[in-house]
């Protein structure tokens, strides 16, 4: 039979903390949707995380639990290569070689670094400034021609994208130019409950702002129903006239797999009252089998870890490829 060659996909999360809405709607989502289409990598970013500080204990834990959520949401280990970043050492060996390719200016202007420098001032370090290159290491390894994130990982892709044309006119072809995948919806950019202005973050210190993917019933209805909303009393989806109600609406929208039309019609004549609660019920019930799942997987600690194995196999299988291409290319001798 002939073999199919299907492109190539790669996506991470940084085992930060607890996985948030956002991350789910903007990231895992789209990729148990697209895992069917192409060759997919999934990461744990734990080389990532540590840009920030992190407790070691704390750090280990929440990258088995990412895993585990993964395979929960629907991510297929039969599928998909799913494995933690930091158990493949090209993603460092290639963040060095691109690491000479790329200027401080084009770093230092990164809307992320920026963020993280005023947040973390007193953190501020060479791993948080070369982040964007780590992932640019982690996406080209893989020969990745898509890759679905939130839409504040825009700016991290363009440069992946510059790297990969710089290498290759530099040296020759050698890495696919990579193409973000970013939902054209209000969906990649879920907003803080407490502040929708602000995007939703799992490191935001108001706990009110997020919901996380192991949020109890309770909790997920009490934070929905202190959302800031307005002080209208229409359901209806406008964003920039109505960002607190909009950004319920597309949680709504993206839970239900209704168009925002058919959710507006689901409140018309309701109060936020009853909105506010319609909305939390139906995440509530949406996470309680993902949650479920995610529980009965944490225990299965051999078959996950097996999972990881093949994974980090698998991964490095693809990776050495594009890391020996690249050594050749630069000049470094072989041996041979
Ligand atoms: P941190 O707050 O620690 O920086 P984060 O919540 O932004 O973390 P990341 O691990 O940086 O999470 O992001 C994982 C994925 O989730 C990325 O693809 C990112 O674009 C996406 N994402 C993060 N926040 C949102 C959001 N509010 N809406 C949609 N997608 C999001
Ligand atoms: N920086 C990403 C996580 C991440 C990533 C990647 C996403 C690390 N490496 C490669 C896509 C492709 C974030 O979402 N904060």
């Amino acid at each position: 039979m002939e073999e199919i060659h299907k492109s190539k996909l790669f996506s991470a999360i940084q085992p930060s903390g607890a996985v948030t809405i956002g991350n789910y709607i903007g990231a895992i989502k789209n990729w148990v949707r697209l895992q069917d289409e192409y060759e997919c990598f999934f990461a744990a970013a734990d080389l990532h995380a540590i840009t920030v500080k992190q407790e070691a204990a704390q750090l280990r834990k929440n990258t088995f639990d990412l895993m585990a959520l993964f395979v929960a949401c629907g991510v297929d280990p039969e599928k998909c290569v799913l494995f933690v970043q930091s158990h493949v050492s090209a993603h460092c060996e290639l963040t060095w070689v691109l690491n000479t390719i790329t200027y401080p200016g084009e770093l230092s202007r990164m809307t992320q670094f920026k963020d993280k420098s005023a947040r973390h001032a007193e953190n501020v370090n060479m791993g948080l400034m070369d982040y964007p290159v780590l992932m640019a290491a982690d996406i080209l390894l893989y020969q990745a021609a898509l890759v679905p994130v939130g839409a504040d990982q825009k700016q991290h892709l363009e440069l992946s994208r510059d790297l990969a044309m710089r290498f290759n006119n530099r040296y020759g072809e050698t890495f696919t130019v990579p193409e973000p995948y970013i939902l054209k919806d209000s969906g990649a950019r879920i907003m803080s409950l407490a502040d929708p202005s602000k995007k939703m973050s799992k490191s935001d210190e108001n706990p009110n702002g997020f919901i996380t993917m192991s949020d109890d019933r309770d909790t997920i209805l009490r934070k929905f129903k202190r959302a800031v909303t307005d002080s209208d009393s229409q359901v209806r989806y406008a964003p920039e006239e109505k960002p607190g109600v909009s950004n319920l609406l597309t949680i709504y929208h993206v839970f239900t797999g209704k168009s925002i039309a058919d959710c507006e019609k689901d409140f018309a004549g309701k109060g936020y009252g009853d909105f506010k609660l319609a909305v939390g019920e139906t995440v509530a019930d949406a996470l309680a089998p993902i949650q479920q799942e995610k529980a009965r997987l944490l225990k299965e600690k051999d078959y996950m870890n097996d999972i990881l194995k093949q994974g980090a196999e698998n991964a490095f299988r693809t990776a050495r490829r594009t890391l020996s291409k690249v050594y050749r290319k630069v000049g470094f001798y072989s041996g041979e």
